[in-house]
């Protein structure tokens, strides 16, 4: 098989790409580990910045995103119980949305035969060549067979754990990483949420999140030991820890019930640089993580894709090459500003075991600061929205 773009992975980086050079007549295939069903089923982001729905929409693929997706114009903070509203739209004039991960996905996987754009599902032992060669390629193995995809350009949109990234040479590698000391136990529940709007709390036992997927879904988050066990966190004690966390004006209105999903997650900052090696682009996951706390993962996810299609267009329909040149710096740009304020909320909002009684009064300064400063919301506002592309 012959394309000219080899896609690997089908989180919202590879699907978005695939769709988005499918739309300007670009051939192109998205080569996927997992099944459909474990890909649709994932449960992640929540928040969506202008750069993410505006693409869903260039896409013509944002009717369900526009009918279900609630907007927000501000966020809270929550220092011990104390309640700092953050006017997002007042600021900026912009709103994020809330809208699920695992719905975009759906509507993108939906999307896909119509448009297309095919996808191989449960590829495994998915393997890169000549990635700065005259024939680069991609191999795989499905149903016992080994197949390979001539492309003229290779994409790698899978993940941190994905293997794209290692068919750059070490020796032109950069990494940077911060490993954070605590993960965040996620609870999905069918219960009305507790706020119209998403909720950061800093509290001494730790942080706690409340957000939301629908009027009548929640998911909240705590921060937890990287040594928690799941079986550890009966429902019960999630929503006792859940309350006390977030004070209690807003535990006030917490309504429990049975948990539909329960996980752990590690924290994690990381970029690799450079994001294009050869015919080799990375986009996503695969090239750069943040911790969850801004909720920027996703949204730079979509930001590299429209840096990339944009590029890729160039180069496949006018023959330009600027933008596949100017790709890696592009992109990391607006990647390492908003590494910046995911690092920032991170270390501000949670308890770290290292820190000393120095480091408790900065976080209480800091937040007692924007409490009473316009200018510190309006800051955090603009990150929060997403910095222009
Ligand atoms: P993904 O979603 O990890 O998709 C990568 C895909 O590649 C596949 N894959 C392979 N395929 C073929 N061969 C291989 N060798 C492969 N290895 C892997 C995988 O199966 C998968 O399908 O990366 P992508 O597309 O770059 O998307 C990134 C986002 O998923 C991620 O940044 C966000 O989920 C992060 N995130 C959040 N982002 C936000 O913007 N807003 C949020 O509110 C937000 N909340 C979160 C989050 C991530 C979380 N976790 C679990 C890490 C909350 C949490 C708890
Ligand atoms: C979520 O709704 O899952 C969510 C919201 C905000 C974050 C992270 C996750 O910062």
């Amino acid at each position: 098989m012959q394309v000219q773009v080899a896609i690997i992975g089908a989180g919202p980086a590879g699907l978005l790409l695939g769709h988005s050079l499918r739309q300007a007549g670009i051939s192109c295939i998205v080569i996927e580990r997992q099944t459909r069903a474990r890909v649709e089923e994932r449960i992640r982001a929540g928040v969506l910045e202008r750069t993410t729905t505006d693409l869903m929409a260039r896409l013509g693929l944002d009717q369900r995103l526009k009918a279900e997706g609630l907007l927000h114009r501000g966020l809270t903070l929550v220092n011990d119980g104390r309640v700092i509203n953050v006017e997002i739209t007042r600021h900026t004039n912009r709103h994020v949305t809330v809208y699920g991960q695992t719905e975009l996905t759906r509507d993108l996987i939906n999307a896909a035969a119509e448009r297309d754009l095919p996808i191989v599902w449960e590829a495994s032992e998915v393997a890169l060549h000549e990635v700065d060669g005259a024939a680069p390629s991609v191999s795989f193995c499905r149903a016992g067979a080994v197949e390979t995809v001539r492309a003229e350009m290779i994409v790698g949109c899978d993940g941190f754990h994905g293997v794209s990234r290692q068919a750059i040479p070490a020796s032109l590698r950069r990494e940077f990483e911060r490993a954070y000391p605590f993960g965040w136990l996620g609870v999905l529940a069918d219960v009305p949420p507790c706020h119209p709007e998403v909720v950061y709390a800093s509290h001494p036992r730790g942080f706690a999140l409340a957000s939301m997927r629908s009027p009548t879904r929640s998911r909240y988050y705590v921060q937890v030991a990287l040594d928690e066990k799941i079986e550890d966190w009966p429902d019960e004690r999630f929503w006792d820890e859940l309350k006390l966390r977030l004070g209690p004006e807003l535990a006030a209105t917490v309504v429990t019930g049975p948990s539909i999903e329960k996980s752990i997650a590690p924290l994690r900052s990381f970029v690799t640089e450079p994001m294009r090696h050869g015919n080799l682009f990375l986009a996503g996951d695969a090239a750069h993580i943040v911790p969850p706390t801004g909720a920027k993962g996703l949204n730079l996810a979509a930001s590299d894709v429209t840096y990339l299609a944009e590029a890729l267009i160039g180069w496949f329909n006018h023959g330009d090459s600027a933008g596949i040149n100017g790709y890696s710096d592009r992109a990391l740009d607006r990647i390492w500003k908003t590494e910046r304020f995911s690092w920032y909320l991170t270390r501000l909002m949670h308890r770290f075991p290292e820190d000393g009684a120095f480091e408790r009064r900065m976080q209480d300064a800091e937040l007692d600061y924007i409490a009473r400063s316009e200018f510190a919301q309006a800051s955090i506002a603009e990150n929060y929205v997403g910095l222009p592309l």
